[in-house]
């Protein structure tokens, strides 16, 4: 009789240090016969090392291919998620066969979402982590087929879908392992950036390590001033920039600006500290390619500057100087689907609402009525996470043409105002990353790993005082850089090659 309670202790004392225990682990297999609430396991299989083919389009081709094929060998399960009647939350998580590091980490999602984040899945996978993804709640990116009449489903997409899929998640860890994670982290960009601190404001217990690229906080206001950059260049023909002038522009830019920060490498290291102002291309005489004409000008302007309202209050911060190249995004031939659909599905329910009728002030009021308290995701109050010794890793592109990056800074700017700095550093930290687009490319290094930032942070104390990134280009390193925690950026010493990190220390400049 004392010997059941023995083993016990010795289980709980051995789980305690992390060590996945030999007893109370399941098959994969068996795992079908896992009961949770509202969750249907819908697949439990063994997948050899390099077997994995995702379903659909994104399966066979290319990179990503190369990626799935280089897998290990993993436990898959798939399962159906139903907190609400009208919830059909699908979810993934995968469990390697050998070498877990006995962690969890998370993956976000892009725009709509509607898929399961597969290569996200497959880079965790491949680094040691048990990983999952959700769709959140719906299938495929188009808002149409499951906004109108079906707020749940809009619930699920705005938060409920990746807190439900997190407590899976832990649940199906622990019962293959036998323990749950160790720690638990969430790595998200854009969409994934908006779930991020979604978690990070709702579900505090959820994870120890969050990470928010780029994200889409603030969400009725960022996809209501996207609206903006389209009408800015669409409300009459003159004022549309060709795309063949953003490089013009760019380099404009370039000349003005990239030596503010002390060294010429074609990147602004911080482009708040550039005042170029669009005037200076005006065409002497009729339009021309390397000029703009007044109307361009003046778009370009707006571009800069983003929404005000009436009384000249920012309603959202317009994008960078430096951005130039990837106007097209926003102020291309047509608006960006994503904003537009927010406003059509969400806001205004009404599929034929004309983005040139856009109001800032007034529309942007209505997107907070109705969508705002779901999704917008700007509570400061992120001491419940802060308190249970939870951090925050936010980056965001200087040069991100689609989401202004000054909307990452204001909200680090907020918890700091709301928690105290002294608070904040110690639990979260903003990279702005010089030069890169949208979560990724550009002219700047823009290449680094948060995760294994956020793990040295999270589980050895070590917070990030400086992030080493790299530029690489036709598959080689060219340059490398430190990413500085903000307002920090990286200033050169002064000796040594500019494409070498050893050579720039973090300063506030
Ligand atoms: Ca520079």
């Amino acid at each position: 009789m004392t010997r059941i309670p023995a083993i016990t202790t010795f289980l709980l004392t051995i789980g305690a240090f992390g060590i996945a225990p030999v007893f109370g682990a399941a098959t994969c297999e068996s795992l079908m016969g896992l009961k949770l609430k509202n969750t249907t396991i819908t697949a439990s299989e063994p997948v050899a090392a390099g077997a994995f083919t995702p379903p659909g389009p994104a399966g066979g081709k290319g990179k990503q291919a190369a990626a799935f094929q280089n897998l290990p060998a993993f436990c898959r399960v798939a399962a159906t998620l139903t907190p609400s009647s009208d919830s059909e939350i699908k979810i993934e998580v995968w469990l390697p066969e050998t070498g877990w590091n006995g962690n969890l980490q998370s993956v976000g999602n892009g725009a709509w979402a509607g898929t399961i984040s597969y290569p996200a899945m497959a880079t965790a996978l491949t680094a040691g982590y048990a990983t999952a993804s959700t769709d959140t709640g719906h299938t495929g990116g188009n808002p149409a087929t499951f906004v109108p009449g079906h707020p749940e489903k809009v619930i699920d997409f705005s938060y409920r879908a990746v807190h439900e899929m997190t407590v899976a998640a832990k649940a199906i860890i622990a019962a293959r392992y036998g323990n749950g994670p160790k720690y638990s982290y969430w790595n998200g960009c854009s969409t994934g950036g908006r779930q991020a601190l979604t978690e990070a404001q709702r579900y505090a217990a959820d994870y120890d390590g969050i990470i928010a690229g780029a994200a889409a906080i603030y969400t009725t206001h960022l996809q209501g001033a996207q609206v903006f950059s389209a009408a800015a260049v669409h409300k009459d023909e003159a004022s549309y920039i060709p795309p063949a002038k953003y490089a013009v522009l760019h380099s404009a830019v370039l000349e003005a600006c990239d030596e503010l920060d002390g060294v010429k490498d074609g990147v602004l290291e911080n482009p708040t500290k550039c005042r170029f102002d669009p005037q200076k291309l005006l065409c002497k005489d009729a339009d021309g390619p390397s000029c703009l004409t007044a109307p361009q000008a003046e778009a370009a302007r707006q571009i800069y500057a983003g929404p005000a309202n009436s009384r000249g209050k920012s309603l959202f911060p317009g994008l960078e100087r430096g951005s130039e190249t990837g106007w097209a995004t926003l102020s291309g031939p047509k608006p960006m689907a994503l904003a537009d659909e927010t406003y059509k599905f969400l806001v205004f329910q009404d599929a034929n609402w004309n983005y040139l009728t856009f109001n800032a002030e007034r529309d942007m009021a209505a997107g907070d009525k109705t969508a705002g308290a779901l999704m917008n995701s700007i509570d400061p109050n992120l001491n419940p996470l802060f308190s249970r010794g939870g951090k925050v890793l936010m980056y965001h592109g200087w040069a991100d043409p689609g989401i202004a990056p000054q909307n990452s800074v204001n909200y680090y700017n907020s918890v700091i105002e709301k928690l105290g700095k002294a608070a904040v550093s110690n639990s979260m930290r903003l990279f702005m990353v010089p030069g890169m687009g949208h979560c990724a490319g550009g002219d700047g290094t823009s290449t680094f790993s948060m995760i294994d930032a956020m793990s040295a942070w999270v589980e050895q104390g070590k917070a990030p005082d400086r992030i080493e990134a790299s530029r690489v280009r036709a598959g080689k390193t060219d340059r490398t850089r430190p990413l500085c925690p903000y307002p920090q950026v990286a200033v050169y010493n002064g000796s040594g090659s500019t494409d070498e990190s050893v050579n720039f220390s973090c300063k506030v400049q």
